[in-house]
């Protein structure tokens, strides 16, 4: 402990005694220096945090370099002089705290706090389930301006992963701090965004550094050179049109934005009746918000009904949880659906052969295509379960949804599979209104017909999971990025203190990404 404690101790005092007082004292930071850009190059080089050769990246894409600085937590000095660096690199910025970016940044921004009593606080990836329910840990109030510190930065994707869930805390930012930015587009998306980027030193520089060690030869340095040039991306700002799709390399996943189709133009292209009806009460609403009512009473439904209604298209359920059922509690349920215009989807995800489904889907206690005017079904036992469906909702005018993909961690709704789903909602269109899906842009044959919805569950103002393997996207990754059409929310509204502020909320954020993507 005391050791520690020394080391701390011996750590502040550095800057401390290059004239550096305060952060809010910005010119006494140093200037960087084009020798500490080179130390710190070659000091990289040698724990491999920077490595040459071929790397397969998360986007699929075979990159020449691969920079991963998770291995600096061994090296305390590399630590130290990257830190000191990234907090020189803000010289002139205005800002009350800082938050990392999880998880590399994270100890980056401890040293920046320690070093230079900055203030911190933290963004949790998997926001928990109990407890506080935060997605930002420490000490803050709303109005604080607050730094945002990243590893480097590719696509910037992970960077508004982050400022999604700052900003939904009142925290204003602006601005962002990176060790190596390189030079693959996140620069301009960022300031898109409002956001401008500060990075101690670009790839570019790096690669000018080993090269003249003759660490690299000129020959892998001109192929990086070309893979950067050849592999820009661009994620659509907040209310600009979208860009060409570009592949994202590292660490993010490709952000390509989909082109979008406004839904008004989509609602005579649908075949399906549910569909229409539904994209008409989206561009009537201006809303692509559907919440999932995983409560455990038929009251709580109701009474949770009542309070987003205003907010919601599409009203979800999963009538087999709830205390009880009956025909009063399904009045109640279509007397609120007609008072707020929302669309009532039972989440049943049939999965049987056809002649079960069509008992299933018509009869039993919950009789559940007499009230709910959307549901869904996996495609595993083949189209005869379409088939099936389709003859109890069809003639009621209901619409069904196909899971083709899920967004739990391992699920096996992924590449033929969903390509066949894809393919057998295009041949039964006059029942299928669309898809359950995670990320329709990334689809081998394309997302499908415009005619087509996607409605996409898993989603959250902070990225991130639950322990029994649920995933979260943001709502501007889902519409923005991965080309969902409705955003299903249930834990980030059921559990919020105030259901109807926090639908209000993600109503918002959904809109704002559709808009973003046209
Ligand atoms: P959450 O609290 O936002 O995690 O709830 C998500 C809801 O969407 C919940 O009702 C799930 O049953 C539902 N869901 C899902 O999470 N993932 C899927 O792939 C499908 C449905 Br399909």
């Amino acid at each position: 402990m005391v050791l520690g404690i020394k080391t701390i101790a011996g750590f502040v005092s550095r800057p401390f005694r290059r004239g550096q007082r305060t952060r809010r004292e910005a010119s006494s930071r140093d200037p960087m220096t084009q020798a500490e850009i080179e130390d710190l190059v070659l000091k990289l080089n040698k724990i491999e945090a920077v490595k040459f050769g071929e790397f397969k990246l998360k986007s699929g894409l075979i990159s020449p370099v691969y920079v991963d600085l998770r291995v600096i937590v061994s090296y305390p000095d590399v630590l130290e002089q990257v830190s000191r660096m990234m907090w020189n690199a803000v010289r002139g910025c205005q800002y009350d705290i800082i938050c990392g970016v999880p998880y590399t940044a994270l100890p980056i921004a401890t040293c920046m706090s320690l070093g230079f009593g900055e203030a911190m606080v933290m963004r949790r990836k998997e926001v928990k389930d109990y407890g506080t329910k935060k997605a930002i840990e420490g000490a803050y109030k709303a109005g604080q301006r607050c730094l945002i510190v990243e590893d480097l930065v590719t696509s910037g994707a992970s960077v508004l992963e982050t400022l999604d869930p700052l900003k939904a805390e009142g925290l204003q930012v602006t601005d962002v701090v990176v060790l190596i930015d390189r030079e693959q587009g996140g620069e301009a998306t960022l300031a898109a965004h409002g956001l401008a980027l500060h990075a101690a030193f670009k790839l570019s520089a790096m690669l000018d550094v080993l090269t003249r060690h003759q660490l690299v030869t000129e020959e892998v340095a001109a192929k990086v050179r070309t893979f950067i040039a050849e592999n820009q991306t661009k994620i659509p700002a907040p209310g600009a049109p979208a860009a060409a799709p570009a592949p994202a390399p590292t660490p993010a996943p490709a952000p390509a934005p989909p082109k979008r189709l406004p839904y008004e133009a989509r609602i005579p292209l649908a075949r399906n009746a549910m569909a229409k009806r539904c994209l008409e009460v989206m561009v009537r609403k201006q809303t692509n918000l559907s919440v999932a009512a995983d409560v455990d009473t038929a009251e709580e439904m109701l009474e949770l009904a009542d309070k987003v209604g205003p907010y919601i298209c599409v009203f979800k359920t999963h009538v087999d949880i709830f205390d009880k059922w009956d025909e009063s509690i399904v009045a109640r349920l279509t007397e609120l659906a007609n008072k707020h215009d929302f669309l009532v989807f039972e989440d049943r995800k049939f999965a049987d052969i056809g002649n079960t489904v069509v008992s299933q889907y018509g009869g039993g206690i919950y009789k559940i295509a007499d009230w709910s005017h959307i549901t869904n079904a996996h495609l595993v036992p083949g189209p005869g379960i379409i088939d099936g469906l389709k003859t109890v909702g069809l003639p009621k005018g209901r619409g069904l949804l196909l899971l083709a993909e899920m967004s739990s961690k391992g699920t096996l709704a992924s590449g033929a599979y969903t390509e066949a789903v894809a393919a057998a909602a295009e041949q039964h269109a006059d029942f299928v209104m669309g898809f359950i899906s995670i990320n329709p842009a990334a689809w081998k044959g394309g997302p499908g017909s415009p005619g087509l919805l996607h409605m996409t569950p898993g989603v959250q103002l902070a990225a991130g999971g639950d322990a029994l393997g649920q995933q979260y996207n943001t709502p501007h990754n889902a519409v923005a990025v991965r080309g969902s059409d409705v955003i299903i929310v249930g834990r980030g509204v059921i559990q919020a203190a105030d259901p109807a502020a926090a639908a209000q909320q993600y109503r918002d954020a959904g809109w704002a990404a559709y808009k973003a993507s046209l």
